[in-house]
């Protein structure tokens, strides 16, 4: 997969995707991320990405043509790229999307930065995703949840170790406890059953203990059964 990303920050990049899971993918070729500074496409002399709104109102807007310039520039070398704007207004990113945009040969990431993204140009990238409902200064670091997100579902991204962790509770969305050793912390002791070497007996406790947590914390989750979080 090939993501490129549009940011007035390039530096950012690759940040936190370069190291562990999704930095091997990219060493080992099966994802490539390169982040392009919106500046480079405009015109002027002093480079500006930003105006003041019409209408006024507090601080700026991205300008149209540097960011359709980008747009249309990789829509012409690829006709079927996926491209996305992070914005605090999209669809909330989920799991779900996650798997959806892991099945793309080509994502395009436009991350907004000041109070928005002039309209028309918003219309002509046409999706727009949010990672939830908080402020953040702007998409890069929605971006980067994204890619992570998505490249860890990529064939071959996760180790069989990981992917085997991922599968045994993919359907439940919610780890059991985790212990290690020793056994005994400060006089708090692992579970007995952990250590009775009785498989079935491991495997109902953790079923039950994840079930637990998924109903006191995600009642959200754990309503529609174990797949409604999709994780
Ligand atoms: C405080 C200003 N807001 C009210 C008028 C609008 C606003 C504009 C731009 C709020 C945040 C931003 C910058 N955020 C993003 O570009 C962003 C974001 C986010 O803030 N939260 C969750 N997901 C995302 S994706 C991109």
């Amino acid at each position: 997969m090939r993501v490129d990303v549009l940011t007035i920050f390039p530096d950012v990049f690759p940040g936190p995707l370069g190291v562990g899971v999704v930095g091997r993918a990219m060493e080992r070729g099966l994802l490539a991320v390169a982040a392009h500074d919106l500046r480079e496409y405009t015109h002027d002399r002093h480079r500006q990405v930003d105006d003041v709104p019409f209408g006024g109102g507090p601080g700026m807007v991205f300008k149209p043509e540097p960011l359709l310039e980008a747009v249309r520039g990789f829509r012409a070398e690829d006709a079927a790229t996926r491209v996305i704007l992070l914005s605090p207004q999209g669809r909330r990113f989920d799991q779900e999307i996650a798997r959806e945009l892991a099945s793309e040969a080509h994502l395009v990431l436009v991350c907004g930065r000041y109070q928005g993204v002039d309209e028309r140009a918003r219309e002509e990238i046409g999706e727009e995703l949010s990672v939830g409902d908080y402020v953040l200064s702007g998409g890069e670091l929605a971006a980067m949840v994204v890619v992570e997100a998505v490249a860890r579902l990529l064939p071959g991204t996760l180790g069989s170790q990981e992917s085997l962790a991922e599968e045994t509770f993919t359907d439940r969305g919610f780890e059991p406890p985790l212990y290690t050793r020793p056994a005994v912390f400060e006089g708090r002791e692992v579970p007995e059953v952990l250590r009775s070497g009785n498989h079935a007996a491991i495997e109902r406790w953790r079923r039950e203990q994840s079930d637990e947590r998924m109903r006191r914390r995600r009642p959200d989750m754990a309503r529609d059964g174990a797949t409604a979080g999709g994780v």
